[in-house]
């Protein structure tokens, strides 16, 4: 089944977003698989965000990013990744769609609510920076057999 990496970033913890994001992707009937509470360490944010590094906004993305702690998660389904991203909506939320998260909830670019992987292959990147195999969690949901035909 496909994963993705997805993270509420410290704006979207302290906003209170935290159950609502969730609640969002339970109802699509994605399967959450991981979970944790954490402020990100400086390694992690470098690798999370190795294309980003030498560019102009990097300096404020990564005070952003370690100005509070994040929600990361991983995240199970058909197709989540693009899935994921479209429930998500455009990277500047002054250009995401209504109806999706960032476009509903946020206002800036610099504060944008939410991370989700863009590619299957950043998915298994992102994955194995956040996590390890062990915090990966193998289980049936009970509303499987009524969300796959
Ligand atoms: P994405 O999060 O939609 O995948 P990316 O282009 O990968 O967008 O950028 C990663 C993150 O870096 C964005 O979500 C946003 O937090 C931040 N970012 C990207 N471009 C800018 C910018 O021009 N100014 C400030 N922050 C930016
Ligand atoms: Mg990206």
């Amino acid at each position: 089944m496909d994963r993705t990496f997805l993270m509420v970033k410290p704006d979207g913890v302290q906003r209170g977003l935290v159950g609502e994001i969730i609640a969002k992707f339970e109802k699509k009937g994605f399967k959450m698989i991981a979970g944790k509470f954490e402020m990100l360490p400086e390694d992690r944010v470098f690798e999370h965000y190795a294309e980003h590094v030498e560019k102009p906004f990097f300096p404020g993305l990564k005070a952003y990013i370690t100005s509070g702690p994040c929600f990361l998660m991983v995240w199970e389904g058909k197709e989540i990744v693009a899935v994921s991203r479209a429930m998500i909506g455009a990277t500047n939320p002054a250009e995401a769609a209504p109806g999706t998260i960032r476009g509903d909830y946020a206002l800036e670019i610099g504060m944008n609510i939410i991370h989700g992987s863009d590619s299957n292959e950043t998915a298994g990147r992102e994955i194995a920076i956040h996590f390890s195999k062990e915090e990966l969690i193998d289980y049936t949901r009970i509303d499987e057999q009524f969300l796959y035909e």
